[in-house]
């Protein structure tokens, strides 16, 4: 799977509404993704400085949609995918430090009518494998013509240092043909250079404190 764009062809067969109910999920990345571009852009302002280096945005595929509904056992179907599925909406935030990380997580979330729903820390509890980032789950109003509809989104938060070590992991895993599995060998090295990585992002956040004095 990649965060790129969307393909409308449905999978899911011809339920009624299945464009409206995907456009709903786009319309909450734009929305977030928004929101996020004017708290850099105040950031910005304040402090001459933008925590944020970039921004990816992805909205499953009906077939990414399809093979998760699948995997989690349930119907194929619209209503089972809005009930079941919370990253049909997602978004991927990369700052440059970690202190970044907090504080853009923050400033999303204190906002009144985002509801947060889960925060998962992976920074200060690092998945097994190594794997670092903070994950929000969101529910956020869209506004339509006639209605406000509260729509879930994923935004996913890390350093470009975390970034770089998830996409050459996943990328790896995505190259071995046994199913994702990565040998013992593999995942050890995997790990340390996680470790690695988070060293550095600490390094490189002594250095940004020193350098704010
Ligand atoms: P895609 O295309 O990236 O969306 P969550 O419930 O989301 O807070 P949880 O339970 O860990 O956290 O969820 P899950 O389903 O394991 O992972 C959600 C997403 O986090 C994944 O999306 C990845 O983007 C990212 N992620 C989680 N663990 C790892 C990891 O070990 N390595 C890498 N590279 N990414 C990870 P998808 O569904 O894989 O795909």
């Amino acid at each position: 799977m990649k965060w790129t764009d969307q393909s409308l062809k449905n999978p899911l067969g011809e339920q009624e509404g299945f464009k409206l109910f995907h456009r709903e999920y786009d319309d909450a990345i734009q929305t977030v993704n928004t929101r996020l571009e004017i708290l850099v852009n105040d950031f910005q302002v304040r402090n001459d400085y933008s925590p944020i280096h970039h921004i990816d945005k992805r909205l499953k595929t009906p077939e990414s949609i399809e093979e998760k509904l699948v995997r989690l056992n349930c119907e194929v179907s619209v209503p089972s995918a809005r009930e079941n599925i919370r990253d049909i909406a997602g978004l991927r935030v990369i700052c440059n430090f970690i202190e970044d990380v907090y504080a853009v997580a923050d400033m999303l979330t204190s906002q009144d009518d985002i509801e947060l729903v889960s925060f998962k820390d992976y920074i200060k509890n690092p998945k097994p494998n190594g794997y670092r980032s903070l994950h929000l789950a969101l529910n956020v109003p869209v506004y339509h013509i006639d209605s406000k509809v509260i729509t879930p989104v994923e935004v996913q938060v890390r350093t470009v240092a975390m970034d770089f070590w998830a996409s050459l992991e996943r990328q790896l895993r995505y190259k071995q043909n046994n199913e994702g599995k990565i040998s013992e060998k593999t995942n050890i090295e995997l790990k340390a250079c996680a470790e690695v990585s988070a060293k550095l992002d600490e390094r490189m956040q002594k250095i940004f404190d020193e350098v704010k004095k």
